[in-house]
């Protein structure tokens, strides 16, 4: 029985699916070896929704903005609810406020798992911080990741770091809104590499299970121990109606960062196949990148790492279902595996032009930007950009 999803349909969701951006990805970054400054780069939250806004403009798929509290940092909450006005102007949103308590000096033993209880203060008040921003911008996600953890055998106590850890997402739970959520993310090694307090989807889901349903997992496809099969943990978690989102990007090594489906686009497309067959589209998941841009353009890398989720995604919806569901029921893993692989092989590339010129907008997103004149418009006009906080 072939029960491939008509087009239309297939169609319907592309359109709906919205992928994130990252407001540090905009600005310059690096390795701890040297960062590259590229000319253009903007200096203000405001230069970062500017290029957003061309982002979402020659994507259509790409309508919010992810903030990293300080590195976005606006004096007070009448600033931050100003910026979320400027990015309305664009045609875009804040989303995502992404904490950030691993840059103090204060934080070098921990943040919220510190043994000094004055910093696990301090960081739980960032923490806090973050939730007013959120009502000031309207965000709904709150995105937690801490570079907690021990170098050495001994250093510290591991049950009680959990305790720590514990004591301070009950805190800033119970202080979001009925519409807020939190999403944990974890990450195996680095900055720690001993233990990482959150080193795995299975810490941050024990975690989300005794909040409660507002606290979610955030899977970063950089976090994990190599070979590691990530499209496993995305059905689990979605299965478990754990799954909060995505920090899309792609690595060879480690924590790469690199852009979304570039190493390894088989594996974006596994993911995503287990995200159409978990109901994950619509499952309120926020698919977002986390990426630096270190030595490629970053608008054009921005435009081509959400165009990388959309084809991926477009293969996944492509798959036959019925012809899937056949070949398994009948034990034929040749032909359930080519019906895969099938998907997998079609040239979607066409079939997203068309949905994008249905839309109204170029089908060939990166040479319209090209064509835009905005590269070199931005280092004509901005002098002196700023890094993103990364290699800061
Ligand atoms: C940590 C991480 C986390 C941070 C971001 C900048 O490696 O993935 O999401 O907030 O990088
Ligand atoms: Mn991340
Ligand atoms: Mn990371």
């Amino acid at each position: 029985m072939t029960t491939r999803p008509d087009i239309s349909t297939v169609k319907a969701a592309l359109r709906t699916q919205a992928i994130e951006t990252p407001s540090w990805a905009y600005g310059n970054s690096g390795t701890r070896f040297k960062v590259f400054a590229q000319p253009g780069v903007p200096r203000t939250p405001r230069e970062k929704l500017d290029d957003a806004a061309r982002v979402h403009q020659h994507t259509g798929a790409a309508p919010t903005v992810a903030l990293h509290i300080p590195w976005d940092k606006c004096g007070s909450s009448g600033g931050y609810t100003e910026l979320a006005t400027y990015a309305e102007e664009r045609g875009l949103r804040l989303g995502a406020i992404n904490s950030n308590v691993f840059q103090d000096d204060d934080y070098k033993l921990g943040s919220v798992c510190n043994p000094d209880p004055a910093v696990r203060r301090k960081a739980l008040d960032h923490l806090l911080e973050c939730v007013d921003i959120m009502d000031a911008t309207g965000s709904r996600d709150l995105k937690l990741w801490f570079s907690d953890g021990t170098n050495y055998p001994g250093q510290d106590d591991i049950r009680a770091r959990q305790d720590r850890l514990g004591e301070a997402l009950a805190t800033v739970y119970e202080r979001l809104g009925d519409h807020q959520r939190m999403l944990i993310e974890y990450k195996l090694f680095e900055p720690a590499f001993y233990t990482m307090d959150v080193p795995d989807w299975g810490t941050a889901y024990a975690h989300c299970l005794k909040l409660g349903e507002k606290a979610q997992v955030v899977v970063d496809t950089g976090h994990h121990a190599p070979g590691t099969n990530i499209e496993f943990i995305v059905s689990l978690l979605l299965r478990e109606g754990k799954l909060g989102g995505f920090d899309f990007n792609s690595r060879f090594y480690a924590d790469d960062d690199l852009m979304a489906g570039a190493a390894d686009p088989f594996q974006l497309f596994r993911i995503m196949y287990e995200v159409v067959r978990g109901g994950g589209l619509d499952s309120g998941a926020a698919f977002m990148l986390d990426q630096c841009h270190n030595v490629e353009a970053k608008i054009p890398a921005i435009i081509r790492s959400v165009m990388n989720v959309q084809e991926a995604t477009a293969k996944a919806l492509l798959v036959d279902a019925g012809a899937l569901g056949e070949a398994q029921a009948a034990g034929d893993v040749l032909a359930a595996n080519a019906v895969l692989m099938d998907a997998y092989s079609t040239d979607v590339r066409p079939l997203l032009a068309e949905v994008r010129e249905e839309a109204g907008i170029d089908p060939d997103p990166m040479a319209a930007y090209r064509r835009s004149g905005w590269a070199q418009k931005i280092v004509d006009e901005r002098v002196g950009g700023t890094q993103s906080g990364w290699g800061a």
